[in-house]
């Protein structure tokens, strides 16, 4: 007799504690699961297949796609055409919205936006690369989804989860009832409970950030990163800074050990790098739901409005305590102006 759980059981356990639940969310979140497990094999053998490298495709945001995002977009999307729960898709990769047309998706309530890999550039030097998704109710009653479906504060979640392909691959996420992990068993193929009830110290001596855009930042987040540098034994610093470069494997790292992510705005990109939508939304949701915090400097990500579908934002995310004091030195810098001083 086995004693662990796979993230099927787990899915139909939670669903039997609402009575009234069709389902649908449970399938949805399957079909995310088995596309993910494509995925994984996938970026597992990159090394030894011919699909390391470009597609020689530039996506939405002017960026160069590499063949393992083009593979992993058609495999989230074709899984969620043939599971028929949802009915639109968002992702990083498209420029637009995907309609779901299929017979079995009709009438399915349910929106996916999805980076189906974040971190991509990272894959060709074997360091963890992630996917990001979140769920979404359809609001408009008749007639296709559209777009203004997708643009939904962060708030109206109903879950929300990332996989990390690094040494081992593990999906985690939340329908607003806390954060559980599962490790992918490669020797039966499903992903195992390993992790229950995961929860973000409160505080950690970790901070991440690209200090190469120092010179581009608010003072508010220089201030903070000097605040980091600082020697005092009483608070355990000076922190360590740590940065993968791969938002999942940075945050996921954060979950674990505690620590602050931090992508703000820089001079050169005011509004930040990170996408609201697929990145941000989701990755604070979990956050929240695991007792940590994600603000854009001022306001928590998850209230803020959603304009656009590939609406960038400025992003501050991790433990509470470390997220707090970063705020605090945002506030105290009126206007957070640009200033290419090192003071
Ligand atoms: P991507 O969606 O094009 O992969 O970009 C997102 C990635 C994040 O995973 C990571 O945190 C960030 O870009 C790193 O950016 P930078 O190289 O500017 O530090
Ligand atoms: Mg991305």
């Amino acid at each position: 007799m086995n004693n662990f759980i796979t993230l099927g059981q787990f899915i139909i356990e939670k669903q039997a504690e609402f009575p009234y639940a069709k389902g649908e969310l449970s399938r949805l979140l399957r079909d995310i699961g088995i596309a993910t497990k494509i995925v994984n094999r996938e970026v597992n053998k990159a090394g030894l297949m011919d699909i390391l490298g470009s597609a020689g495709n530039t996506n939405i945001q002017g960026e160069n796609q590499q063949k393992l995002d083009v593979y992993a977009n058609d495999q989230f999307i074709s899984a969620l055409r043939s599971g028929g729960e949802c009915c639109i898709v968002a992702s990083e990769e498209n420029e637009d919205v995907i309609h779901i047309d299929s017979p079995v998706s009709k009438s399915a309530k349910y929106i996916v936006a999805i980076d189906p890999l974040d971190g991509s550039s990272n894959i060709d030097v074997n360091v963890p690369v992630g996917t990001i998704f979140s769920i979404y109710r359809r609001k408009s009653t008749n007639g296709k989804a559209s777009l203004s479906d997708v643009l939904q504060k962060g708030t109206e979640q109903v879950a929300a989860g990332y996989v990390i392909y690094g040494s081992s691959t593990m999906l985690v996420y939340t329908t607003g009832c806390g954060v559980n992990g599962f490790t992918l068993d490669p020797s039966i193929g499903e992903f195992c409970l390993s992790h229950p009830n995961m929860k973000m110290p409160e505080n950690g001596v970790i901070y991440s950030i690209n200090e190469g855009n120092y010179v581009h930042f608010p003072i508010g987040v220089k201030k903070y990163i000097k605040h980091c540098q600082v020697e005092d034994k009483l608070t355990n610093r000076p922190y360590t800074s740590r940065y993968i470069g791969s938002m999942v494997a940075d945050f996921h790292r954060n979950l674990i050990k505690g620590g602050i992510f931090i992508y703000p705005s820089t001079a050169a990109a005011p509004k930040g790098k990170l996408r609201l939508v697929y990145e941000c939304n989701p990755l604070s949701f979990i956050a929240e739901q695991a007792g940590g915090r994600a603000t854009n400097g001022t306001t928590p990500i998850l209230g803020l409005e959603v304009t656009e579908l590939h609406q960038r934002t400025p992003i501050f995310i991790g433990s509470n305590a470390m997220v707090l004091e970063a705020e605090k030195m945002m506030v105290l810098t009126p206007g957070n102006e640009y200033i290419n001083d090192l003071a």
